[in-house]
């Protein structure tokens, strides 16, 4: 059997998190490890749906997401999240909400320049020219972890290499 817990996945808005999220879970799918993403696809358009990306909105779409990876983790699950959560305090209470040794903190960590240039969804480019205002990484703050169990630098290495790093990772620690 496997171990169940809540690996967090935090990182600037392009840095890969949901790509990484979703090689890892088809990879423990393939293995037979039941596992689930939560994203924004997932909550911010419906449990999450009321709140924003004013700071407090931020710090209560992270705190209701602990909740539910915590239920997630609770019924056997490995949870893969994959949100910016730029606040460490918000990151920190989700640890504290979750079994010692059942939460990870990752940092997806890949320079600002690198997730401006990707601008996947040209919503960097729609930050500088203030059409969004409190875009992170431009006019609202990104707190890379103080102490993460884990860094992958998504810009060194490709998904798939991230993916296999994160799982190496979940081997050594005896969660797979
Ligand atoms: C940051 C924003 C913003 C602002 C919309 N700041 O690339 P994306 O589109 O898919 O990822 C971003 C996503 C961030 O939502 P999170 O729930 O992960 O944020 S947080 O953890 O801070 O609550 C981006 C989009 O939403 N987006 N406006 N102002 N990202």
């Amino acid at each position: 059997g496997h171990h169940s817990g809540v690996v967090w996945l935090t990182g600037l808005s392009g840095s890969g998190k949901s790509s990484i999220a979703n090689q890892v879970n088809k990879k423990l799918y393939e293995r037979g490890i039941q596992s689930y993403i939560l994203d924004g696809d997932n909550i911010r358009h419906g449990l999450n749906a009321d709140l924003g990306f004013k700071p407090e909105d931020r710090k209560e779409n992270i705190r209701r997401i602990g909740e539910v990876a915590k239920l997630f983790a609770d019924s056997g699950t490995i949870v893969l999240t994959a949100f910016i959560s730029p606040y460490q305090e918000d990151r920190d209470r989700v640890r504290d909400i979750i079994d010692s040794g059942d939460f990870l903190e990752v940092h997806v960590d890949c320079p600002l320049s690198e997730c401006e240039y990707r601008d996947p969804k040209g919503l960097y480019k729609k930050a500088r020219t203030g059409e969004i205002k409190g875009f992170t990484g431009i006019d609202s703050p990104y707190e890379a972890p103080d102490s993460p169990e884990l860094v992958l630098e998504s810009n060194a290495y490709s998904v798939d290499e991230c993916a296999e790093q994160l799982i190496s990772f979940l081997e050594k620690n005896e969660w797979l």
